[in-house]
């Protein structure tokens, strides 16, 4: 007897199933990009690349506890112009690759989007919403407006399917989803993280070396569930859900809610990349014991 169907697709882009590595978590090197691969995921999300090296906040920039964990790790990255070396070497192992990048305009985006077509990604993922660096992410993805210009100007700029990342940290994250679908972008993906922040009562201070950081894991599952159902009501093109996702349930939650796929990235920063092969086989026994046969079969079950 054969188990269910979990293949995916992203619009054009066919997945070997919904589960894909998130940002940030893992992708800065070929090794452990393919070694997440390897471990079951069905395609990975590099670490946000900009157009010069930086090398982010000083330590402490990140916060772990119960539910989850705190960042503000600063957009560290190594550069547009050191990167092309990862992707290739990632896409001649077979991973399918999605290139994040990050910038501070227009100009900026496009021509990061254009380096990673050239280095071979199958996709780019746009940062419009890293919660707590100045002059980027959230700073510039925060406004209908922004979002619609810096998605206009990529999708001309690059053949490869767009997606655009979406903050949560706003009244109406649905509104913002639909000017990068109408901006022409191919996907939409929620949640990044929740701005949040952690004090030391002991030494009177924050935790964080930025002081404000991003808050992610078991704790912000339902901001992005609930980003997910709205997004998924106001637009068309498919939506990959992030944040707080343990579990084949969890997933089947966020695919209910009408996403296409779901990245994974704080359960694999505390758990390693072995959680892909088991949030897998619990996804696939899920279906089997729920009588799904098929991903499309449970992709917006649950809206009303
Ligand atoms: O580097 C970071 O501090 C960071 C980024 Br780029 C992001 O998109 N989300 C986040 O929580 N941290």
């Amino acid at each position: 007897m054969t188990g269910p169907d979990v293949r995916a697709a992203v619009g054009s882009l066919g997945i070997r199933n919904p589960l894909l590595l998130a940002s940030g978590i893992l992708g800065e090197s070929s090794g452990s990009l393919i070694r997440v691969y390897k471990s079951g995921a069905g395609g990975v999300v590099t670490k946000s690349i900009g157009i010069d090296p930086r090398a982010g906040y000083k330590n402490p920039t990140v916060f772990e506890f119960d539910s989850g964990m705190l960042n503000a790790m600063g957009l560290p990255n190594p550069g547009i112009g050191h990167f092309g070396e990862v992707v290739a070497r990632t896409k001649a192992a077979g991973v399918l690759t999605i290139a994040s990048v990050f910038g501070a305009n227009e100009e900026q985006f496009s021509s990061l989007a254009a380096r990673m077509q050239e280095y071979g990604a199958d996709a780019v993922e746009l940062n419009l919403s890293c919660p707590h660096v100045e002059g980027y992410g959230a700073e510039i993805g925060s406004t209908p407006e922004m979002v619609s210009s810096i998605v206009r100007s990529v999708r001309s700029s690059v053949r490869i399917p767009v997606w655009a990342k979406m903050t949560p940290n706003v009244a109406d994250v649905a509104a913002l989803a639909k000017s990068a679908e109408d901006a022409g972008a191919d996907a939409i993906v929620a949640i990044n993280t929740v701005k949040g922040m952690a004090i030391s009562a002991r030494l009177r201070m924050p935790v964080l070396s930025n002081s404000v950081g991003g808050l992610s894991g078991k704790a912000v599952k339902y901001v992005g569930l609930r980003s997910v159902y709205e997004i998924c009501g106001r637009c068309t093109i498919p939506v990959v859900g992030v944040g707080g996702i343990y579990s084949g349930e969890d997933v089947a939650e966020y695919i209910m809610a009408g996403a296409s796929a779901v990245q994974v990235g704080t359960a694999v920063s505390e758990g390693g990349p072995g959680v892909f092969s088991r949030i897998a086989d619990e996804l696939s026994r899920f279906m089997e014991n729920e009588g799904f046969s098929s991903i499309g079969e449970m992709i917006g079950i649950a809206r009303r």
